[in-house]
């Protein structure tokens, strides 16, 4: 999970070494439905990456709302088909230097949607590090353990 232009889907097609996911250029978010990933074995363990639409999308005619329900109601299909969900991963843009109103507070609906037992498996995961000078990103980033 994570706004538009975070680096969900490089992120996905880079973990699995994969090109099947379409990463969307400077402008355009598209990510429009929830995607699936190839699947990959990790520590003897089939594992799918469930892509999500970003948040935060300038010209998308849905609300965040709309996107919170869709990515619930494929959460629900998903457990009815008895598979679970291992965890959640969220990505943060490290060359913003704050989280926009919308992301905190869609971080906030995810901490209270997960409930806090299941929080060890909510992982905040930055990105674009290139494009931040080294020092300046390590020091943000341990900020973000701080709420900041
Ligand atoms: N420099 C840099 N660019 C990235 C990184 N991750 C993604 N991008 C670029 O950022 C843009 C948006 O990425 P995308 O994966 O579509 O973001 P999404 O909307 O969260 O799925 C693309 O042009 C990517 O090539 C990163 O870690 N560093
Ligand atoms: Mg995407």
């Amino acid at each position: 999970m994570g706004p538009t232009g975070a680096g969900k889907t490089t992120f996905i097609n880079t973990v699995t070494g994969s090109t099947k996911l379409q990463v969307s250029d400077e402008l355009e978010s598209c990510t429009q439905e929830v995607q699936l990933s190839d699947p990959f074995v990790f520590q003897d363990r089939n594992v799918v990456f469930i892509d999500t639409p970003g948040f935060d999308d300038a010209d998308a005619d849905r609300s965040d709302a709309d996107i919170l329900r869709m990515v619930s109601d494929y959460l629900t299909e998903v457990y009815r088909r008895k598979q679970t969900l291992a965890g959640l991963v969220y990505l943060k843009d490290i060359s913003q230097v704050r989280m926009s109103g919308s992301a905190c507070n869609n971080l906030r609906i995810f901490r209270k949607l997960c409930g806090d037992p299941s929080l060890r498996n909510v992982a905040i995961l930055t990105t674009m590090w290139s494009t931040v000078n080294g020092e300046e990103a390590e020091k943000r980033h341990r900020n973000l353990g701080r709420g900041g």
